[in-house]
């Protein structure tokens, strides 16, 4: 980081050129997973710019995941996401999807009951005005890393005990021979708000996608209806397309 690199070049605002170098530092692993950042008031001195340009440079880059800052520590080299690539065209559970990639899953509970239908889950399940709905609100972790909120809801007649589940809610529907075995699923772009945002352990205002999936049994009964946000920095949603006859 020499103070004539920051002056010379493209023009722009320094803060902006600060950014860059910090970044390309740790792209190309000048500065690794865990390496404190030198003291702001040390880079503005070695950089000849002021506190200002530096501290905008790394709310940047804190914004951004590459940096993070730890109350009373300093700010510290963020440990880098590999993103999960995702096929489209399989009806697979998140349980599968991480047990395939050698990854253990947890989950951590915010809902699990019976209750009474919104009027959105009465017309999406196509439940009976006295049906009830089996809520399941998981926050999905894979090897320690939050990746998902999952909220599912089931008519009760085919999870009658949302209780039963305990890893797998595609395994205890599979019990109950009624596994969905065809889906329709819209994905679209969200910037993440707290408190998701700090559950997935990522700056409110992150890039999340929205994910809705209804899916069918052979029947063409809906037998789920779930409504997700994954990280957008974790996730790659991979489709083959081929030309059409
Ligand atoms: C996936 C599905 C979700 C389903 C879950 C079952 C997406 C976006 N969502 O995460 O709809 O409920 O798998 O997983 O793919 P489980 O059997 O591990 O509970």
């Amino acid at each position: 980081l020499s103070p004539e690199s920051l002056q010379s070049g493209v023009p722009g605002p320094l803060y902006v050129k600060l950014r860059q170098t910090l970044e390309e530092a740790i792209t190309s692993g000048k500065l690794n997973y865990g390496d404190a950042l030198p003291a702001e008031r040390d880079l503005a001195d070695h950089a000849h710019v002021s506190r200002v340009t530096v501290r905008k440079a790394v709310d940047d880059l804190v914004k951004d995941g590459l940096l993070v800052r730890r109350h009373g520590s300093g700010t510290f080299v963020a440990k880098p996401v590999s993103k999960v690539q995702q096929s489209l065209s399989r009806l697979t559970s998140f349980t599968e999807d991480m047990a395939r990639r050698g990854l253990t899953t947890r989950a951590e509970w915010l809902d699990r009951g019976l209750f009474h239908p919104s009027p959105d889950e009465m017309m999406m399940l196509g439940l009976p005005p006295d049906g009830l709905v089996a809520r399941l609100g998981r926050l999905r972790v894979a090897d320690d890393m939050p990746l998902a909120i999952e909220r599912a809801c089931i008519s009760s007649e085919f999870l009658p005990d949302p209780m039963q589940v305990q890893g797998s809610l595609y395994a205890a529907l599979e019990k109950h021979g009624c596994r969905p075995v065809r889906a329709v699923q819209r994905i679209s772009a969200y910037n993440m708000k707290d408190p998701d945002a700090a559950m997935l352990g990522v700056p409110a205002g992150s890039a999340g996608l929205s994910i809705e999936r209804v899916s069918y049994l052979r029947t063409g009964r809906v037998v789920e209806f779930t409504r997700s946000i994954y990280r957008g920095d974790a996730y790659d949603f991979v489709a083959e397309l081929t030309l059409s006859e």
